[in-house]
């Protein structure tokens, strides 16, 4: 079957929801996909930087493959031999006395924002109902009906209120204005992305987190870090907020706690607010599996032994000053930490991000737009010096052909 007819199968059985990219991928290894043709690409998207670890790492399948011939689901109502040591073996990684299992993005968010409610009325004693929690102008924090209230973006909430009550939007990267709203005593949390991913790639002023906590701080409310993007190593250190020496109250995981393949997320907080929640206030079908959970800590034990947030800071470094050295002025500006980047371009008559991604993917690169104009680019963590300069050439000829 050519590659037209899977798309136009997809297009006619599957919802409309995403405009895909006209390639049809079959394959993955490492920073590398080939399609239905067997032509090979570079992974500029890893599944949204999910694929930190690349396309099927052979420890992580390992461990998949191990687990799904033992036990894949016992559910929360049974304990299983493989949630504890998956627990532990989290909270010692990254620090904290537990972990809430969830599986997608989205649903630890949500977990995130139960939690921090819960905490709100049980601790720090706001009257039932008035709970707020302060988020971003701009965020991107999942699909749900919940999260969607909390967005700016027409795209993401239009057309499908009522909304969520309960949130107070304000700019990102300004404290000033957070600063005067944390004086509502209502307000129990603080939601933020240490860097804006679908914003595209916002990457805040130095020390606007540490000023973010601080004040939150010194008004009993809780600092959250939405790490599902930024974390595990994707913008040079294990976590974003790790710059700025910054511990949130609650930490959220995803994407890459899975290395790309199983959906995993978790959220992370000490006793004081995670014992918040009782027997039968929460949960998932999924979350705690104990095949994802075996997954998940092959996933980490991949990103500490190859040193993946070390090297995420080199190639990054790399990336950007081999950018920088192209002279285009559809490149308007190249901005990121670590291996989330994204390229500002500058539309040349009727040509815009989207037709550069495509003349990428002929090219051999695989990358996504975002906004109309902005492109992210966010290969594997594993990728080699070498890799990278092969992708900056790909870029670098793209780019000129386009004059
Ligand atoms: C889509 C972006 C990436 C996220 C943060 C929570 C979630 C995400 C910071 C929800 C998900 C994905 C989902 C994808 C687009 C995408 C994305 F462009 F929107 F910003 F990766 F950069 N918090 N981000 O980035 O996680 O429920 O999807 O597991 O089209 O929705 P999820």
């Amino acid at each position: 079957m050519v590659a037209e007819n899977y798309i136009l199968r997809e297009e006619k059985y599957g919802a409309h929801n995403y405009h895909p990219l006209p390639v049809v991928l079959e394959r993955g290894k490492g920073v590398h996909v080939w399609d239905v043709e067997g032509k090979k690409y570079l992974d500029f998207l890893s599944g949204y930087s999910a694929l930190s670890q690349g396309h099927c790492h052979p420890k992580i399948i390992e461990a998949l493959k191990e687990q799904a011939e033992k036990l894949t689901l016992v559910s929360r109502a049974f304990y299983s031999d493989i949630l504890g040591e998956y627990m532990e073996f989290v909270c010692s990684f990254f620090g904290y006395d537990k972990l809430l299992p969830m599986n997608t993005g989205a649903e630890a968010v949500e977990t995130a924002l139960k939690l921090c409610r819960r905490w709100g009325y049980d601790k720090k004693g706001v009257a039932p109902e008035k709970a707020k929690i302060i988020v971003c102008n701009e965020n991107f924090h999942g699909r749900t009906i919940t999260i969607v209230s909390m967005s700016t973006d027409p795209t993401a909430y239009g057309g499908f209120g009522p909304y969520t009550p309960g949130f107070i939007k304000v700019p990102y990267n300004d404290t000033e204005v957070l600063q005067l709203v944390l004086k509502n005593p209502d307000v129990v949390g603080f939601l933020v992305e240490p860097i804006q991913g679908e914003a595209g790639v916002v990457v805040p002023d130095e020390g606007y987190l540490q000023t973010c906590y601080e004040l939150c701080r010194k008004h009993n409310v809780l600092f959250m870090a939405d790490e599902i993007q930024t974390g595990i190593g994707r913008t040079g250190k294990l976590l974003a907020c790790d710059y700025e020496s910054v511990r949130p109250d609650i930490l959220i995981l995803g994407k890459a706690l899975s290395g790309g393949v199983t959906p995993v997320s978790a959220v992370l907080a000490d006793d004081e607010i995670m014992l918040t929640i009782h027997p039968g206030e929460h949960g998932s079908t999924y979350g705690g599996n104990p095949l994802s959970s075996k997954v998940a800590i092959a996933a980490l034990q991949v990103v500490k032994d190859e040193q993946l947030a070390e090297n995420a800071f080199k190639m990054g470094n790399l990336f950007r000053s081999e950018m920088a050295k192209i002279e285009n002025p559809m490149i308007k500006q190249v901005r990121g930490k670590g291996l989330l980047n994204a390229v500002v371009t500058e539309p040349r008559g009727n040509k815009t991000a989207w037709d550069i991604c495509l003349a990428l993917k002929e090219n051999g690169l695989i990358a996504k737009p975002t906004h109309e104009h902005i492109i992210r680019f966010t290969p594997p963590l594993i990728i080699t010096a070498e890799q990278v300069k092969e992708a900056i050439g790909i870029i670098r000829n793209t780019f000129q052909n386009f004059l």
